[in-house]
């Protein structure tokens, strides 16, 4: 039916014959998560996954997704997005100062940002540290391990790629060769995180490190996909990883430790 229609119909608790039932969706049932709209927070922007920001919850869904905003910007609602209570992209303020990390401050903010001031001057307060899931498992990845992962921003894109940083349940993955700003703070359970020689084994294309195209001196054809000049990335020593599975990444393959800090 047309899209007027279904809005109609779902907002009336009717339901089609064909419509996948609720019952498919343990993250749809009526939840109470304690966050309430105007509360601050720390949340990875999801257009530019290498950026903490200072961020706003601005509505709150009783199943437990949030509206947020990043302070960062001037936003409509439109410019919004949705993520879970439990969500590992939504961290407690003071997040990235505990894990020496840059935190996005709110536009014309003082320099240096400091939250307690902030909230003062915007009159608001902190997310309580309680409602956030911030339990830690026991992951093992390390600064400088080797791993394929999906670039979020180009999907179909699978990456030689680096552990930049690791701070609590969140991984920063470095792209070989490529600048940090497309670097990627993930969850240590991210479904788009794979060991070296996944690729191979199930038969996709691992996107190899830039640097080995722009080294060559490859035909004409490759140069169309270099990337734009001011996204390219300074020379770094990197090398492809060994096409072997491990279970877990493997120290071995600790060959770019000079994207680490
Ligand atoms: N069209 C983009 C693709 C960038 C992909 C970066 N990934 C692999 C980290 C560009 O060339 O800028």
């Amino acid at each position: 039916c047309a899209p007027d229609e279904y809005c109609d119909r779902t907002s009336k608790g009717l339901r089609d014959k064909d419509d996948a039932t609720e019952d498919l969706f343990p993250m749809s049932i009526p939840f109470k998560s304690g966050f309430q709209v105007g509360m601050k927070l720390e949340a990875i922007d999801p257009l530019n996954l290498a950026s903490i920001c200072v961020a706003t919850i601005m509505k709150v869904l009783n199943d437990g997704y949030l509206m947020i905003s990043i302070d960062f910007y001037n936003s409509t609602p439109k410019d919004w997005f949705c993520y879970h209570c439990t969500s590992a992209s939504i961290m407690p303020a003071g997040f990235c100062e505990a894990h020496g990390i840059n935190l996005k401050p709110p536009q014309n903010s003082i320099t240096p940002f400091v939250w307690k001031d902030y909230l003062v001057s915007s009159n608001s307060i902190a997310a309580p540290e309680h409602l956030f899931d911030t339990e830690v498992p026991d992951h093992g990845f390390k600064c400088g391990m080797k791993l394929e992962c999906t670039d979020l921003m180009n999907p179909h894109l699978i990456c030689v790629a680096t552990i930049a940083r690791t701070a609590g349940r969140l991984i920063e993955v470095h792209f070989d060769g490529w600048e940090n700003d497309f670097n990627q703070w993930l969850d240590c359970c991210s479904s788009d995180i794979f060991p070296v020689g996944w690729c191979e084994l199930v038969g996709y294309k691992l996107e190899g490190p830039i640097k080995q195209l722009a080294q060559e001196h490859r035909p004409s054809k490759h140069k169309k996909k270099k990337p734009k000049k001011n996204l390219r990335a300074p020379a770094k020593k990197v090398t492809a990883p060994p096409l072997v599975v491990h279970t877990k990444v493997p120290t071995s393959c600790y060959t770019s430790v000079d994207v680490c800090q």
